[in-house]
């Protein structure tokens, strides 16, 4: 991947970018600590699908028609430009789902079906989200393979000499794992994973929900086999998303959806499949949503990916600083240095849906909850956690806001 020199982000600047922010909540300024859930959409992305719905719009690879060929050539675009974003080695190798969820769901069933029997092991962690664990359980159920989970320690880190151990288990086929976790923010050793799945003879599967919009992705780097991410957390629309898969192994898989579009000839006897990427792209797909996702990796391309993530370190030592003086809290995760724009916290005593309903009622937005991470959830002895998530758009007077009604949430509710 081309290393470009990044200039800093103005995040002030950006902001003005995000219609969203024009409006008041509660009769207050929104302070949005909710972007690992979903971002927010900047005014290209919103201009990009008015225009192509006005102008562009129709289905695409059925035409021979003129407007069908624009539309074709805009969505084959974004699709181009996906595939740039992580550095895939060809466009083709990069298929539009539905979100980071269906992606995986895709390799689970298409790859997981065929290829995993008894003795077999799929690997997950218990930092997972629940799109990266709950797939593979239920596959590895319909198999017959055996499903284990690499453990964390006192830290939450993943406990990787817990390896060779559950290497002695059975076969490792699948390891599956987060590249940043949505409920610390951990960056994940993947590139180290990915080489012991692969002297296992197994196959490596990253979820980069998190990852893709804060954290430059490269997947001949990573080495890895499937890596998979959503629009809507990235400035782009909800209900398209990407997996990228190695070329000879999404050419070896069966479909996972069927109909059309994803054939190359249907006979009464048989029906063969057609070619890459189209054999995973069956019926009429999120076109506009595709073409915004498109204009959407412009965006977070043009701010710099590198520069997006040198933001959210700072806020997030700037945020762990000023938290760490509100009475009662207890903070999880990675120290900075290891970790994306993420802080799930507790404030003791204090249940979190009560902290994010008097922050709510101060403007801020932020979760609480498990985070469909129930397994991580139950290892560090809580049933829920607030969290506060940062983007290219957080200023830190959002975050002197959280602080503040942190405060007021201890003062109403603290011992
Ligand atoms: N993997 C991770 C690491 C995620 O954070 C999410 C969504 C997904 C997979 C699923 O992505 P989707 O676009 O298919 O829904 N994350 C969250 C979250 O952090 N809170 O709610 C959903």
């Amino acid at each position: 991947m081309a290393v470009t020199a990044q200039t800093k982000l103005n995040a002030e600047k950006l902001r003005a970018d995000f219609p969203i922010f024009d409006q008041e909540i509660r009769g207050k300024q929104l302070a949005y600590l909710d972007s690992a859930v979903s971002s927010h959409k900047p005014r290209q992305v919103l201009d990009k699908l008015r225009t192509f719905y006005e102008t562009q719009y129709a289905n695409v690879h059925r035409g021979v028609y003129t407007l069908s060929e624009v539309a074709t050539a805009e969505y084959e675009g974004a699709r181009e430009k996906v595939a740039r974003l992580v550095n895939a080695p060809e466009p083709r190798e990069l298929i539009f789902t539905h979100g980071a969820t269906e992606s995986i769901n895709l390799v689970a069933y298409a790859w997981g079906l065929d290829n995993l029997g008894p003795g077999d092991v799929v690997l997950v962690t218990e930092l997972e989200h629940h799109s990266n664990f709950v797939p593979w359980q239920y596959i590895a159920k319909r198999t017959g393979a055996a499903f284990k989970a690499i453990p964390l320690d006192d830290n939450s880190e993943l406990q990787l000499d817990s390896l060779d151990e559950l290497a002695r288990t059975g076969n490792i086929k699948v390891v599956a794992n987060n590249l940043v976790s949505n409920a610390l923010g951990t960056i994940n050793p993947v590139e180290r994973l990915t080489a012991w799945a692969h002297e296992q003879g197994a196959i490596m599967v990253v979820d980069a929900a998190q990852a893709a919009p804060h954290h430059e992705i490269d997947v001949q780097q990573l080495g890895c086999d499937f890596l998979a991410f959503s629009s809507h957390k990235m400035c782009g629309p909800t209900s398209v998303g990407a997996l990228w898969g190695r070329a000879e192994l999404l050419e070896s898989m069966a479909p996972f959806n069927l109909g059309g579009h994803m054939i190359r000839s249907v006979k009464l006897e048989e029906t063969t499949w057609g070619q890459l990427p189209y054999k995973f792209e069956a019926g009429t797909q999120p076109i506009a949503e595709a073409v915004g996702f498109g204009a959407a990796v412009d965006y977070v391309t043009d701010v710099g990916i590198a520069a997006i993530e040198e933001h959210e370190r700072e806020l997030l030592v700037y945020a762990l600083e000023r938290l760490a003086a509100v009475p009662g809290f207890v903070g999880y995760g990675p120290p900075p240095d290891r970790r994306a724009g993420i802080i799930s916290f507790n404030i003791e005593g204090i249940h979190p849906h009560d902290v994010a309903q008097v922050l709510d009622m101060e403007g801020v937005a932020i979760r609480a909850g498990h985070h469909c991470c129930q397994p991580l959830m139950s290892k560090l002895g809580v049933a829920a956690t607030n969290r506060a998530s940062f983007y290219l758009y957080t200023i830190r007077e959002e975050i002197d806001r959280l602080v503040e009604g942190l405060h007021k949430t201890h003062k109403l509710f603290g011992p």
